[in-house]
Parts: structure tokens; sequence; C-alpha cells
């Protein structure tokens, strides 16, 4: 009847944000889908009859078998989306089926490049520590916005908590946010430009001896390499690259590394270039030359309260993994470097349209509106429209699921159990989500894996949902059932700083690897450099002549999860339209006003956002945003060729060489006014 805060809650000690206040309108909204559905008409002709559950998972069964027996089980690929709730299930049953494709737009271009590679330099995931007796004294938020969207499991209350400590902060992100226009530095870079940026941070840091030195010494390796590469990297010679006048990087180094204790707060904008791997790897030696690393008020390793997801790798053969998408060139996204192994989602279209360098005949998706989130749109249309067989798990109908053969309808969150414990949630708690409701027939995701396993008579993935979650907590070694997690609703795990002082940092060399011996191994360089995005102002100045705009997209919203929540009026009622940022001399240069709809062309094609005229943004910058179709138009399309942000951007090569990320920001474009949302 109603959703309210829980004061108890060690997450977010009752406070809730827009889309959580609304949690009774998405659960009982009239559009959910409540029951399995089956197509009737051509694919993607919008027509559909009600089936059972039972007719739907053997009709799903005897396709996906009989695939498997034609072509492989690699030609069987599995889709989701951002890490909800039931992410590591889709690589699970996918292992468990046999087939090493399975793919996550996140894999390439949001947190696991980051993930991956702290893990390769660190030996582990730093995150902010929020909730320790130590307020920081300097925070960094680079190309993240975490009090709208908080990504990494700390919130916006955490955010807001250590702001109110008064620490000096400083931003970098192109538009004026709320947090940068309160911060004593906003540095207001090129969108792409990060690279550059870091390096020059870092020369300022090396050749002023800002750094700790007796912690540089005993804790990271390959410093002299570094300080050799960053040499050049002046903030002279930064500032014509990032837009940001030298003074100010200088003052940002310095500000940084000589306020401790210091956190960084970094977000996926730096992970939407081609070359984001160099680009994470140089921010994240700020904090480790500053020994800002495992420290209270610093940036910390979370404890593990759970043992690892058993995720089934196993059961693929060798041959099976070197077969995954991707895995021969990005070892760090589908290869040897990566913690789970996902599928290059560029490569997958293209398997899945051309057949090559295998056909991939079948897709499962579980939570993931491929129309809109996956770059180059009007391709992944026509690759979802190749394929023999699909299958959507969803909320609701979307312009991706009305591309399948068969929907099934998905629960929302409270509507199953989970075990939330990321090591990444700085609060360091292992809690039981805890089923609620039951909404039709309505089933978790996990569920139907397991019930898919049984019916396909698979060996592995067949036991119930809760043996695993039992089996994640006993490897934790926390000494509690789910059942009892359930009675307590969550249990802290203690926690400890410079974990490292016992036995090193779990890399290699045992050290803080700013000069990396895996990287090195694995064929990438070492260490970070600085290389233009592929389309941009100084990579391809012809095309900036015909598009003179540089383009940014998907910054966070806080009534939107990316596609989701457009159906909810109250928040729609917050933000009704699409919304682009065009400064006002670029406004009026294109004759363009306050609330016209404009039009935003690439190469690849244009769109329709409503123009924000606001000084908050470079006046070469457009910024759009992302994930918008209309559910109140009619389906199939539900209007999701109208603004959707991925008619614009690219998916083609060049790619991150070790993660296989495609460019999403820092891209060309040009405006012109549009007559009418037509
Ligand atoms: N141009 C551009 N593109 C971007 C981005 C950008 O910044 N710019 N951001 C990228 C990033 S970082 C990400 S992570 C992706 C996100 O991409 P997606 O994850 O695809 O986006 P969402 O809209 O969050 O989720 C897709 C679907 O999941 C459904 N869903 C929600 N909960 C559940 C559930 O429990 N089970 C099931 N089965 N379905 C559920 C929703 O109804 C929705 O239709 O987008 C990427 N795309
Ligand atoms: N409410 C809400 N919360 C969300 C989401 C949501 O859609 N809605 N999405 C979730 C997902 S999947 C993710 S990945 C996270 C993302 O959340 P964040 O990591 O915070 O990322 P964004 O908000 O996309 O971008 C952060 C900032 O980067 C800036 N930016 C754009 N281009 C560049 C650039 O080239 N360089 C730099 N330095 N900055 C740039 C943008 O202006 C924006 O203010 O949020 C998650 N949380
Ligand atoms: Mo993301």
């Amino acid at each position: 009847m109603k959703v309210e805060g829980d004061p108890e809650s060690p997450l977010n000690h009752g406070r809730l944000c827009p889309i959580g206040t609304v949690t009774v309108d998405l659960v009982y909204h009239p559009d959910r889908l409540k029951h399995p559905m089956r197509r009737v008409g051509p694919r993607g002709s919008g027509k559909w009859e009600r089936i059972s559950w039972d007719q739907a998972l053997d009709e799903i069964s005897e396709r996906v078998l009989t695939i498997r027996e034609e072509f492989g089980p690699e030609a069987i690929a599995l889709g989701t989306g951002t890490g909800r709730h039931h992410i590591r299930w889709v690589s699970r049953f996918g292992h468990a089926l046999g087939t090493p494709n399975w793919c996550e737009p996140g894999f390439a271009q949001c947190f696991h490049p980051r993930v991956n590679t702290c893990i390769l330099t660190f030996g582990d995931f730093p995150v902010c520590d929020f909730t320790g007796d130590v307020a920081a004294k300097c925070i960094l938020y680079w190309g993240h916005n975490p009090v709208f969207s908080g990504p990494d499991g700390e919130t916006r209350f955490n955010v807001l908590e250590a702001l109110a400590h008064r620490p000096k902060t400083i931003v970098v992100d192109p538009r004026r946010t709320g947090l940068a226009e309160k911060a004593d530095l906003w540095l207001q870079v090129r969108p792409g430009a990060d690279d550059a940026l870091a390096l020059a941070m870092l020369n300022v840091i090396v050749g002023e001896k800002l750094y700790d030195e007796p912690f540089v010494k005993q804790w990271t390796y390959g410093f002299d390499a570094l300080a050799e590469r960053v040499k050049e990297h002046t903030p002279e010679w930064a500032a014509p690259i990032t837009w940001v006048p030298a003074d100010k990087i200088r003052a940002a180094a310095r500000l940084f590394a000589r306020t401790k204790p210091a956190m960084l707060e970094w977000g996926c904008a730096i992970e939407h270039t081609p070359k984001c791997i160099q680009t994470v790897r140089a921010v994240s030696m700020l904090p480790a030359l500053t020994g800002n690393v495992d420290v209270p008020g610093g940036w910390v390793f979370g404890m593990h309260g759970l043992g690892r997801f058993p995720s089934l790798i196993e059961n693929l053969t060798p041959e099976a993994n070197a077969k995954r998408l991707g895995a021969d060139r990005f070892k760090l996204l589908a290869g040897e470097g990566a913690d789970l192994p996902a599928a290059h989602i560029p490569t997958l279209l293209q398997a899945m349209r051309e057949g090559k360098p295998y056909p991939v005949k079948a897709f499962l998706v579980f939570g993931n509106n491929t129309l809109t989130t996956y770059a180059n749109a009007s391709q992944v249309y026509e690759s979802l429209m190749k394929l023999d067989f699909m299958v959507c798990a969803d909320l609701f109908m979307t312009p991706t699921a009305e591309l399948a053969d068969i929907v099934l309808p998905a629960a929302a969150w409270p509507e199953l159990d989970q075990l939330a414990g990321l090591p990444t949630v700085a609060a360091n708690v292992v809690l039981a989500q805890q089923k609620v409701v039951q909404v039709g027939e309505c089933k978790a995701d996990e569920e139907i894996f397991v019930a898919l396993a049984r019916r396909m008579k698979l060996e592995l993935c067949t036991e119930p949902v809760q043996d695993v979650l039992n089996a994640q907590l006993v490897a934790g070694g926390l000494g509690i059932t789910f059942d009892e997690l359930k009675q307590k609703g969550f249990v802290k795990v203690p926690f400890k700083y410079r974990k490292f002082e016992d036995g090193g940092f779990k890399t290699p060399t045992g050290k803080i690897e700013l000069y990396s011996t895996r990287f090195e191994q694995m064929g990438y360089s070492p260490l970070p450099y600085y290389e233009e995005p592929p389309e941009s102002p100084l990579s391809t100045p012809e095309v900036a002549e015909e598009y003179p705009l540089v383009l940014t997209t998907g910054g966070r919203i806080p009534f939107f999860f990316n596609s989701e929540h457009r159906q909810l009026a109250k928040l729609r009622k917050a933000q009704r339209d699409p919304v682009a940022e065009i400064h006002p001399q670029t406004a009026t240069r294109f004759g363009i006003a306050h609330g016209d709809w404009m039009w935003i062309e690439t190469r690849r094609g244009r769109m329709r956002q409503k123009a924000k005229v606001t000084t908050g943004i470079d006046p070469r910058v457009i910024h759009a945003q992302h994930g918008w179709w209309f559910p109140e138009e009619p389906g199939p399309q539900y209007g999701v060729w109208k603004s959707n942000v991925n008619l614009l951007t690219d998916n083609g090569p060049p790619y991150d060489p070790a993660m296989g990320t495609y460019q999403l920001r820092g891209l060309l474009c040009r405006v012109e006014r549009a007559h009418g949302p037509v």
C-alpha cells in the first residue's frame, strides 16, 4: 500500500530517492507485463497472445536446444542491462547451457572497466570511505554526479553527509552540475579529454614532489617509469587539449595532493570513450600517489562479506571460452584479464547480422532495452531483426521486447528475494532483499533461469535459488543462512583499514602497479597515455567543419533510471520531455530558443530533444539525455526513433584495445531548430 524509508537501513537510514518514493506506482502499474506472451504476427508487428508459463518454458527450451544442436551453444547469446540483482545469474545460466556469449552494456562501458583495471592495478576495487569516523577533507568528483546517480553502492545521502563536513571539492565535468556550482575548483573539461587532464595533474604532483614519498616508495611499483611518462604532459600542454586553463589544472593537482584525507568519486563518463582503460588508470593514480588508499576518510577497499558468486564458468571448456566473441582481442572484457568475462557487443551484433565469425541465432534478454541503450540503435534494430529466436524478460513491454518471439513478465525488486552485499558498497553490510508482494504471474529472473535449466534438463543451475544464496553466505564466512539473514535484515561486516599492511596489495608485485606488469604481459601499454577519441575536433577537424559542436550524452537525471520509468506519471510530471543542454550563444547562433525542439545530428543520424538554454555548458558543447522512448505512444515502436540519443552514436572501431569500449561521449554534432516534436 505504501513504501517508506526504513530508518534502520544501514544504506540509506530511511531516505528515498524520487524513484524509490513511487515504488507502489511501479509495482502495480496497469501496463506491467503480468503473464507470458507469444508473438503471433511477423517479428516486430506488435501482435501477441497470452500463453501459460508451461507453454513459454516448453517453447523456449525446444527452440534453444534445437539451435544449440544445429549451430553449437555459442549461437545462443544472453543479454542483460546494468548491474541488477540477477546480473550474475545471466552468465551462470549461459555457462550451464555451454555458451560463452553473454553481454551487458556496462561490461565495456560502465563500472567494469574501473573494476577490472583496479583489480589489476590495486588488487581490489576502491570506494569512498563514507561510513568511517574520519571525514574526507577533499573530494574529487571526476565525470560523476553521485547526488543524482550513486552507482558504486554509495547513496546521494552519503555524499551529502560528506559534504556537510565542508571538505574542499574539485569537480571535473563539462557541465555546471550542482556539485560544480559549489566546488572550490570546477574544471570544465572538453568531453573525451579526461586522459590529458589526468596526465597533466600527475605531471604537477610528480614535478612538484607533492606525492606521499614514503608511501610511494614502499607501496607502489614503477614510479620512475610513470614520472618519465608524464614529464612532457605539463598543464600548458594539456590546456588547449582539455580546454581547462593551465593554472586551474595546477591548482587542482595541488589542492588534491595537499589536503588529506582525500577521496576520488569517479563515474562512467570516463568509461565512454574508446580509450577508457588508460584514462581510468591515469585518474586512479591520483589517490595512489598521494597515499589516500585504504586509509580513514580516503579511498578504501570494501570488505568481502559474501563469497564469490558461483558463476559456473568452470563448465566452459578452454575451447568454449576462446569462442567468446571478442576474446581474441579484448582480454580485459572477454578474456584472461576479465574478472567475469563477457562478449563484445558490436562483435555479437555482427554475428547476428552477418553470421560472422559464426552465426548467433538466439538472443535471450533479461532486463535490457537494447534499442535505447546500445550505441548505433538503427544497426542494433537491424541485427535483432535477423535473429531466429528472441526472448525478452522485462517489467513492461518495451520497443525492444516488441521484437521478441516470447515475452516473460519479470518481478520487480519488492517481488523477489536476493542478497545485497557487494564489497563495493561502502556501508560494509550484507543485506537480505525480501519478497513482499506477488504481482500477476511475474517471476524473478533468477527463478526463470532455474525453471529453464530444469526444463532443458541441464546438469547445472537447477538447484533452488535459496541454495545459491546460502552457498554465498557460507563462502563469505558470516555463519548465517539466508532465512536467518531475513530475520535480522542485515549483518555488518567488520571493517579494517590498511589491509595491504598484511601481505601487500593483491597484485603480482604486491604493490600498487603504476607500471602494470599484467597489462604488459597481455600486450597492452603498462603505462597510461594520451590519445584523442576517434571523432573529435582535434582528431577529425574535417568532420568538425560540418559538425562543429562536441556532443556528450547520458548525464543522469534523478527521475528516471536509464530507459526506465517514463510510464510513471509522478516522475514524468517532473520531466515530461527529453532535454538537451545548449549555451545561449550557441542557441542564438542556430536560432534556437529555450524550450524549442531541436534536431541534434551526427554523421550517423539525427533525433530531437527539447533545448534547455543554459550558461552551465561550454558554448562548444551539447549535452543530450539517453534512454528516451515514449510508452504513452502507440506500439510496437513507442516513439523509440524520435529522441533516441543512440541514433547518434557509433559502435564501429577503433575500440579500447583491452576492453572493446566504444564512444558515447565527446562526439561531433550540429544542431538545428525542429518545428514541433513530430
Ligand atoms: N548514449 C548513451 N548510451 C548509454 C549510456 C550513456 O550514458 N549514453 N549509458 C550506458 C550505461 S552506463 C548503461 S549501464 C546502459 C544501461 O542500459 P540498460 O540496462 O539496458 O537500461 P535500463 O533502462 O536501465 O534497463 C533496461 C530494462 O530493464 C528492465 N528491468 C528493470 N528491472 C528489471 C528486472 O529486475 N528484471 C528484468 N528482467 N528487467 C528489468 C526495465 O524495465 C528496462 O526495460 O546504457 C548505456 N547506454
Ligand atoms: N537516477 C538515476 N541514477 C542512476 C542512473 C540513472 O539513469 N538515473 N544510471 C545508473 C548507471 S547505469 C550509471 S553507469 C550511473 C552513472 O552515473 P555517473 O557515473 O554519475 O555518470 P553520468 O551522470 O552519466 O555522468 C556524470 C557526469 O559526467 C559528465 N560528463 C559527460 N561527459 C563527460 C566527459 O567526457 N568527461 C567528464 N569528466 N565528465 C563528463 C556529465 O555532465 C555528468 O554530470 O548512474 C546510475 N544511477
Ligand atoms: Mo551504467
